[in-house]
Parts: C-alpha cells; sequence; structure tokens
C-alpha cells in the first residue's frame, strides 16, 4: 500500500487557536482524507508548539506556570482538532517525553558529526517570530528602533550559544533545490527560499542561555532554540530515532505550512536534516495569509477569529468549505462576512442543498422513495453520470498540484449542470403525463448525487455523510473506486427520509 505523511506546523501555545491555524488544518485535512479515499495510508499529524521565550513570558502574563500554562492552552488546540473533525492519527506536544528524547537524539547526532561549535551569539532576536534577523532584514520605525518588516518589535541578545555550521550547507542547498524543482509549492516562494540562500547563509545560533523554558541541551546550561526543537517534530511523530518501520511515510512527507515560516522549513530544516543524513521531505507547501474585512489578524486589534464561533454559528461544513473554495491555495485572502454569507448561500444551501431536498422529496412522495428506473446508458441524459465519473481523475491532478480551490469549482460546475439538467427535464412536470420518463431522468440525477456525495467526502464530510446515507449508499462502498458503472444503485433501491441539508443564513 502506498503511504503519505502530511503534517500541519504544530502551532504556538502563547495564545488561542484562530481562523489561520483552522486554515492550514482543513486544508492538510482535505488532502489526508483524499488519500485515504483513494487507498492509501495515511499518517496525518498536528499539534503544539510548546517551548521558547514567547510560550515563558505568555505564561508569566497570565501568572501561571510554564507547565501548568502550556497543558491549559494546548487543550484548546486539542479542541479545534476535535472541533473541525480532523482525520489526524497523532497529536504531537514538544514537552511530550518522546518528544524530548528525539529532540536530544536529534541534537547528539549533530554534535557528533561535527556541525555544532560553542561561540556567542551577539544580534537581533523576534520574540514574536522567535527568530534571529540580520540588520539589513530591518527596517525603523518612526522612534528610530529597528523593527522587522511588518512592525515587531526585535532585541538586541548577547549570549553564548551553540551554533549550528549553516553556511557550509548553502551551495549543497542550491544544488538540491536545482534537482528537486517542486520542493516548495508554490514556484514564486520557491524563487524566494532561492534568493534568500543565495544572498548568503550565516551560521544559526541553535541555544538560548537567557531562559530557561526549553528542552535541554544535554549537559550544558543552555536550552535548544524552539525551532529546532519545533521541526523535529515530523520526526518524533514517525517515532524518530526509531522510525525505520516508519520511513515510507518520511520518504512520501509533506508540510503544510504558511508562507510565514516558510525560511524555516525551506531552508533550516532541509540543513539540519542533510546533516544528519536523513532525507528531505518531498515538498514544503506554503499557503497565504488571511485578513479580516481587508485588516491583518491580531490579538491587539481585536480582530481574530475564532474558530469555535464560527462553526457553532454556521456549522462546521459551511466553515470547511469557506475556507477551502474562496481562494487558492497560496494566494492571501481576506474573510468578510458578506463573502463568507454569499458563498455558503449560494454554493451550499441553494445550489447544492436545493437541488438534492427538491429531487429526493419527489421522489419520497412519488415512487415511494425507491430509485425509480434502472439505470443505463440508454437513458436520456446519461452523459452527464459519464461527466461525473470523469471528475475524478481531473481532481486527482489538481490535488496532486494542491490546486484544492479548483477541485471544489469543479464539482460545483458539475452541480451547476445538473440545475441546467432539472431546469430544463421538468421532472415534476414530465411526471404529470409520462411518469416512467420523469423516473428516468430522477434516477440519472440520483447517480450524479451518489458521485458528488462520495467526490464532496474529503472537504465537507458531514455533509457527505448525510446524502449518502439519505441515499443509502454501503457505508463499505463510499471509496473513490466505488466512483463507477459496476457500482450503480439497482432499481427499486430504498433511500431514507429527506431532511433539509444544507439551511440559509441571512445577512
Ligand atoms: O509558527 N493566515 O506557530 P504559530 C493564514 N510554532 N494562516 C495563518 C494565519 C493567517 N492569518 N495565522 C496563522 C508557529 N496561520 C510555529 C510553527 S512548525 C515546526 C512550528 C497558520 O502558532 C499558518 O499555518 O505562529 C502559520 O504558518 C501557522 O499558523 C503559524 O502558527
Amino acid at each position: 500500500m502506498k503511504k503519505i505523511y502530511l503534517t500541519t506546523p504544530i502551532y504556538y501555545v502563547n495564545d488561542l487557536p484562530h481562523i489561520g491555524h483552522a486554515y492550514t488544518s482543513v486544508i492538510c485535512d482535505s488532502i489526508a482524507r483524499y488519500y485515504k479515499l483513494h487507498g492509501l495510508g495515511v499518517n496525518f499529524t498536528t499539534g503544539t508548539d510548546e517551548h521558547g521565550l514567547k510560550v515563558e513570558q505568555a505564561a508569566r502574563k497570565n501568572k501561571k506556570s510554564p507547565k501548568d500554562f502550556v497543558d491549559d492552552v494546548s487543550l484548546n488546540f486539542l479542541e479545534l482538532t476535535k472541533k473541525l473533525q480532523l482525520s489526524n492519527n497523532d497529536f504531537i506536544r514538544t514537552t511530550e517525553k518522546r518528544h524530548h528524547l528525539a529532540a536530544s537524539h536529534f541534537w547528539k547526532n549533530l554534535e557528533q558529526n561535527d556541525h555544532i561549535y560553542l561561540d556567542k551569539y551577539s544580534g537581533w532576536y523576534s520574540v514574536k517570530d522567535e527568530a534571529y534577523y540580520q540588520e539589513k532584514e530591518l527596517i525603523k520605525n518612526k522612534n528610530g528602533d529597528f523593527v522587522t518588516i511588518d512592525g515587531g518589535a526585535v532585541d538586541w541578545v548577547e549570549e553564548e550559544s551553540y551554533f549550528f555550521k549553516l553556511s557550509k550547507w548553502q551551495e549543497k542547498l542550491l544544488n538540491y533545490y536545482e534537482k528537486n524543482k517542486n520542493f516548495v509549492y508554490p514556484e514564486s516562494r520557491f524563487n524566494e527560499v532561492k534568493s534568500f540562500v543565495r544572498s548568503g547563509l550565516k551560521d544559526l545560533s541553535i541555544s538560548r542561555t537567557s531562559f530557561s523554558w526549553g528542552i535541554k541541551v544535554p549537559d550544558t546550561n543552555h536550552v535548544m532554540y524552539v525551532w529546532v526543537d519545533a521541526l523535529v517534530n515530523y520526526l518524533t511523530s514517525l517515532g524518530y530515532p526509531d522510525f525505520e518501520k516508519q520511513k515510507e511515510y518520511w520518504q512520501n512527507s509533506y508540510h503544510i505550512i504558511g508562507k510565514d515560516i516558510l525560511k524555516f522549513h525551506a531552508v533550516y530544516w532541509p540543513a539540519l536534516l542533510l546533516a544528519n543524513n536523513i532525507n528531505l521531505p518531498k515538498q514544503i507547501i506554503a499557503h497565504g495569509w488571511w485578513t479580516n474585512e481587508g485588516k491583518k489578524i491580531s490579538k491587539s486589534m481585536g480582530n481574530t477569529i475564532d474558530p469555535n464561533e464560527m462553526i457553532d454559528k454556521y456549522g462546521l461544513d459551511q466553515f470547511r468549505y469557506f475556507l477551502i473554495r474562496e481562494i487558492p491555495l497560496g494566494n492571501d485572502g481576506d474573510f468578510s462576512k458578506e463573502a463568507f454569507l454569499n458563498r455558503i448561500n449560494s454554493d451550499l444551501s441553494n445550489n447544492l442543498g436545493n437541488l438534492i431536498q427538491r429531487v429526493m422529496k419527489f421522489i419520497y412522495k412519488n415512487y415511494d422513495n425507491r430509485l425509480p428506473s434502472k439505470i443505463d446508458s440508454t437513458l436520456d441524459g446519461y452523459n452527464l453520470i459519464k461527466d461525473g465519473y470523469e471528475l475524478l481523475p481531473l481532481i486527482d491532478r489538481k490535488i496532486e498540484h494542491f490546486e484544492i480551490s479548483k477541485c471544489l469549482e469543479e464539482i460545483f460546475i458539475y452541480i451547476d449542470k445538473l440545475n441546467k439538467f432539472v431546469d430544463t427535464n421538468e421532472p415534476w412536470k414530465v411526471f404529470k403525463v409520462e411518469k416512467e420518463k420523469a423516473g428516468n431522468g430522477l434516477s440519472i440525477l440520483i447517480e450524479t448525487f451518489r458521485i458528488v456525495g462520495i467526490l464532496l467526502q474529503p472537504f465537507i464530510p458531514i455533509f457527505s455523510t448525510n446524502l449518502l446515507d439519505l441515499l443509502n449508499v454501503d457505508k463499505n462502498e463510499r471509496e473513490f473506486k466505488f466512483l463507477n458503472i459496476e457500482n450503480l444503485l439497482k432499481k427499486d433501491h430504498i433511500f431514507n427520509k429527506p431532511e433539509a441539508l444544507f439551511p440559509r443564513y441571512e445577512k
């Protein structure tokens, strides 16, 4: 069985989860569900990044010990995975013992292979980004202070530190990028990575002594730089250092992240892995950034969007659908209430929900809730079914290129065609004069609904399950391999009682 490993970033526990975290997780989940429906072995992990100065400071602000604080906040992220109905099979916390062991082992290997040396770091550090900056990467604010390009504060740091010999990997990384043209998606972001590396890599400070909330560097008073600790989580989840049995997953691994943390994943992480003789992940996928009604989302602006509230108010499928449909992966996107309501009302309530409800109610009333006709290629409109089967290879290609919004676009173009079929064939009118002919058209539609229900499972799982339940499709016959003529529902197949699938929301 072919295997695939999909990861979200592990999220910082300095604050509550928001729409941005939900976005990455939903993308990853949809891809994971997609490949599961193709029969692949899927390993999908998410979790929380619990060390570092940012988290230590947040704990202090909340008057809690770091451990108590991270235990509390991590729970919010764990609960969100449930609320989003993620299909992850692991939730990793960097304060877990298995992760301490993995990170320490990873460090010792670097040390043994002479990739680390002790020196003194003096330079700028952003606690918000948990990142070091060179002066050339900073700008001055109106008070004349150095800040990051998005205005974040930086502190001058001088302390003893272990360094990773990152500089010596510059050429090797560029060669790797040259040979692996799809290593980073999308291409425009890959170009940014390449030019960052070309502009020169400095050795990386990978330990701190001025605070203690982190994984101890073996036999020293240092703690590991939180990014080294955090990146190793992707290996911890596979059982590293003893991950031979899981190697097939690693060989086909995809890190799905936001564009903000691309440098860590596409430069530092590959260099660290190469230094430890571990293969690189197959691909790094960097998605774009959400704003709220045109404004940057931040706690200080008080405009964060709570995914829990959205789900409680509008429903999980509606929230998931909007996130993945609204913007092509890789582009930035704006969340606005109007766009959200328009999208869910027009696509889900009108085009999809209404269509299915009208047809199913009619069959319930007039055909004893059974499939009216034998479906075969002699029926008028059979082409619609063929088009439906042909959607799968089309969507396969889109998913391979992470065009997940396009997948939904294609499925909804198809749903438009189904609506047109209903409008032109008017089965309710035909029924009055030719019951059998009307039944034929309705039976064609039923098969297209089975197709739509199966195809939409990765993206809007609750709706799809309800639809397939309504059609009374066997629970063991919902994988993609059942999308063909051999698995058509038989004449007189009995459906379940139709119920409303999507409500409409007022603006
Ligand atoms: O960076 N739009 O954690 P983090 C889109 N712990 N995505 C967003 C977003 C927005 N406005 N805001 C957040 C970290 N995200 C590290 C990662 S991995 C080894 C360590 C998403 O809590 C997006 O995926 O700051 C981004 O990369 C991630 O949350 C950052 O989460």
